[in-house]
């Protein structure tokens, strides 16, 4: 349980990603949204979902019909598709900006050219409501996915977009946090740099047997660390948007829940969680966020043989000391302005993403 000594920030080396010159001023001037009239409709194929398009409108919402799956240890249908996110090679681009709602990012494809000039953004929703958007963000193919909320919900993204991505991929999370200490304050985007932990609730702890073994209820796991370019470049350009001050960094704690496995008490259940949030600052005392996916996203992307790189960051909108919450017109425009700044981070990487040749026979939506 003992915490690993972490990286700071400072000392971590520039991989792969330089920031681009841009003054504080073309940054705010260049991120205006696209006017784009919003009309959301079915359609029947996906090339129907780009060519059915207005003109430099949203794109029609292709909505895969049931057909028969395969392969029981990694299912798709006949056309390739993924069995939760229903999205096939071709359709997603490899940088991945994933998002916990759809609201959240139906806002930030504004900020999306289409894929192919004159059509709409390619948008794909799965029966498992997992959305997909693939447009261009100043002239980068990028997808924005929608990942719900959880770690089995980010283990479908990472590993469901993996499988249909050729080369490399960069993945990064915009969410939301409970803040826990400074420098995360109310209103804060918190890069979670140097990683993540997990705070994992333990079954076994509860029930007589738990409570005579003396079995902790929570155990903590040890940090898992975000990409370090990624994580600047996405520091660098929440700065530039939102102002230093705006931006800070530091360990993000993963929850296996909201409630319990943050530390909130209600008096329906017995959750034994009164000293969880004393407990993890006295193991982690750089700890200063918490929310539900960013440590599955982290591991997935150690653990994928230098195929993804991960960087998230957090807008804190719950203050775990005060008990305030973030009003709903101040997360909304932060959520824009880092949206944004993940958007250029994410454009600004250089990755190997060039459409390789196992992609049978398709061209992807940015090539058509
Ligand atoms: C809980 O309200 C949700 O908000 C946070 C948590 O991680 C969890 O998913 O992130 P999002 O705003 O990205 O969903
Ligand atoms: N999301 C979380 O997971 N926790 C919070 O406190 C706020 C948002």
């Amino acid at each position: 349980m003992g915490s690993t000594p972490l990286t700071t920030p400072a000392c971590r080396p520039q991989a792969r990603w330089r920031p681009p010159r841009l003054s504080p001023n073309t940054a705010r001037a260049r991120c205006r949204p696209i006017q784009r009239q919003r009309h959301w409709q079915t359609a029947c194929s996906a090339a129907g979902a780009q060519q059915d398009a207005a003109q430099g409108g949203w794109g029609r919402v292709y909505r895969p019909g049931k057909t028969d799956i395969t392969d029981a240890n990694f299912p798709v249908d006949g056309e390739g598709r993924t069995y939760h996110l229903g999205t096939k090679r071709g359709e997603v681009a490899n940088r991945i900006l994933s998002v916990g709602s759809e609201k959240r990012a139906l806002m930030l494809a504004e900020y999306l050219e289409p894929a192919v000039p004159g059509q709409g953004l390619f948008m794909l929703e799965s029966s498992r409501g997992f959305l997909t958007i693939t447009g261009r963000y100043h002239g980068t193919p990028l997808s924005i996915i929608v990942t719900h909320m959880g770690m089995a919900n980010a283990d479908f993204v990472v590993r469901e977009n993996r499988a249909v991505v050729e080369g490399e991929m960069a993945i990064v999370r915009l969410g939301t946090c409970g803040a826990l200490q400074p420098p995360a304050r109310l209103g804060s985007f918190v890069v979670a740099d140097p990683g993540a932990m997990l705070i994992r609730r333990n079954p076994d702890a509860f029930g007589l047997e738990g409570e005579q073994s003396g079995v902790p209820p929570y155990t903590f796991s040890r940090p898992i660390p975000s990409d370090a370019a990624l994580s600047q470049a996405l520091q660098h350009e929440a700065a530039l948007l939102l102002g230093p001050e705006g931006v800070c960094c530091g360990l993000n704690a993963t929850a296996d829940s909201f409630y319990s496995s943050q530390g909130r008490s209600t008096a329906w259940f017995d959750d034994r969680n009164e000293s969880l949030l004393a407990d993890l600052l006295c193991c982690y005392p750089e700890a200063v966020t918490l929310e539900m996916e960013t440590a599955m996203l982290l591991d997935l992307a150690r653990c994928s043989r230098g195929s993804i790189r991960a960087a998230a960051g957090v807008i804190a909108l719950a203050d775990r000391t005060s008990n305030d919450f973030l009003g709903a017109d101040r997360t909304q425009q932060l959520e824009r302005a880092a949206g944004q700044a993940c958007l250029a981070a994410l454009a600004h990487t250089q990755l190997d993403d060039t459409w390789g040749p196992h992609h049978n026979g398709s061209t992807p939506v940015w090539l058509l």
